[in-house]
């Protein structure tokens, strides 16, 4: 992965030198604000771009024109005249396109929004072609509206951060063409959906049961990944690392073949054109046998009980809530408040390995509660119904009685429902 695409897209070579600027209303808490900014910084730090100047206005509710107020606004523009380097603005929200244009037009520089920037890291990060299709409609359906008319000078480039996935020239091309150019690319992505629900249809078929690595964008899980299967993905201490998931066998401890899946990463107020754009790639949590929920133990609490919250939500939204979950601590060998780890988590460390066996061991336990052994009777009408059995359950044993056929069989939970009139009473 290249470090950083800026300067491709920025022929003055700059490097981005951003104000954040945040809203406190009346719902968020100040501690909020100041973890929110924190996160965006840490995200324009991952997309090659550097801070200046955090702003945080309290305000009761946004400016419908500026978003923060017009004196505040002022402010800020004759700080960034006197700094000089300046130019970018990014704001912890989502902004409308007339609030982008009007902010613009008071700091005169560059404005983004916090969906832009995470968009615009995704654009950096993609490296398959899904996952490109999928970044460029997000980038077209969200940015196109927001940039038409804008950005066109060069000191308002901003680093050129904001501006990649499709570039900047394709946005600014009429609406018609946006339009057709996101019809075909979605037609091109379902190519490529189908692509996928095959692979998953052979899973099935062939009985392999599938685990979901799953969390907070840096939690880990490309190097669990790479732990346990050797896969070489790339890990970082950056956000949003990973966009095109890798599925790996494994073999658990009694010998039985799984596949384990890397995931994209979540954060906070994920953008939904994102979630939308990729939901081919995160439907490999809504089809997995288990969901292992990576949280980095390495920071406090709060912020460990901040991105459960988020990831718990995400995952009941992209798994409709009834797949298992393991809670996995990680970063074993940093951790910190250990007291406070909820007691069903396991605590592990993916760089050295501790408490892994525990996970696999776990995983085993999930996999095998979800087996039952049942005894079935079909009468003789419906013996063809024994050979599906065959094919779906492992059966232990088989009888032939003068009424029809009596199988015992090792079935998972659906299979069983699927023969619920012929399970013997
Ligand atoms: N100390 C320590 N560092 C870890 C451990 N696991 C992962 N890391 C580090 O945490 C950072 C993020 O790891 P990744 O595996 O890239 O995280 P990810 O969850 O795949 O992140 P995204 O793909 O960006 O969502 C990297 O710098 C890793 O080296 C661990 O157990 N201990
Ligand atoms: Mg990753």
């Amino acid at each position: 992965m290249p470090e950083s695409n800026i300067l491709m897209s920025n022929q003055t070579g700059e490097k981005a030198r951003a104000v954040l600027i945040s809203l406190k209303t009346q719902e968020i808490t100040e501690e909020f604000s100041e973890i929110s900014l924190d996160e965006l910084e840490k995200l324009l730090e991952t997309a090659g771009g550097e801070t200046v100047l955090r702003v945080i206005q309290s305000r009761e509710y946004p400016d419908p024109a500026t978003y923060i107020g017009k004196g505040k606004a002022a402010e800020i523009a004759d700080f960034i005249k006197n700094d000089g380097t300046v130019n970018l603005a990014v704001v912890d929200n989502e902004l409308t396109p007339s609030q982008i244009k009007n902010l613009e037009d008071a700091l005169d520089v560059r404005v983004i929004d916090r969906t832009m920037l995470i968009l615009d890291i995704f654009a950096l990060h993609a490296t398959t072609g899904e996952g490109k299709l999928q970044v460029e409609i997000a980038c077209l359906k969200y940015t196109a509206p927001r940039i038409v008319g804008h950005g066109k000078e060069m000191s308002r480039l901003g680093g050129g951060i904001g501006t990649r996935g499709p570039g900047e020239s394709q946005l600014e091309t009429d609406r018609r063409h946006i339009k057709r150019r996101i019809a075909s690319l979605n037609q091109r992505l379902l190519e490529l959906e189908r692509t996928r629900s095959v692979k998953r249809g052979v899973r099935e078929k062939n009985k392999i049961k599938t685990v979901a690595i799953a969390g907070y964008t840096n939690a880990g899980k490309s190097t669990l990944l790479n732990y346990l299967t050797g896969a070489g993905v790339l890990t970082e201490d950056k956000l949003f690392a990973t966009l095109d998931p890798t599925t790996r066998k494994l073999s658990l401890p009694d010998g039985e073949d799984i596949l384990l899946t890397d995931t994209v990463g979540f954060i906070d107020r994920l953008p939904t054109h994102l979630v939308k754009a990729f939901k081919s790639t995160l439907e490999e949590i809504k089809y997995a046998d288990i969901i292992v929920c990576l949280v980095d133990s390495s920071e406090p609490d709060s912020e460990r009980t901040r991105k459960r919250k988020v990831t718990e939500q995400l995952i009941n939204e992209l798994s409709g809530g009834g797949i298992e979950v393991i809670w996995c601590y990680n970063k074993a060998d940093k951790a910190i408040e250990t007291h406070l780890i909820p007691s069903e988590g396991i605590l592990i460390s993916a760089s050295t390995g501790e408490g892994v066996d525990g996970l696999l061991n776990k995983i085993k336990a999930v996999l095998a509660g979800n087996k039952k052994l049942i005894t079935f009777f079909f009468p003789h009408s419906r013996v063809s119904e024994v050979n599906t059995l065959y094919r779906n359950a492992v059966v232990k044993h088989t009888e032939y009685t003068s009424d029809g056929v009596v199988v015992t069989a090792e079935c998972e939970r659906d299979i069983a429902n699927r023969y619920l009139a012929f399970v013997q009473k």
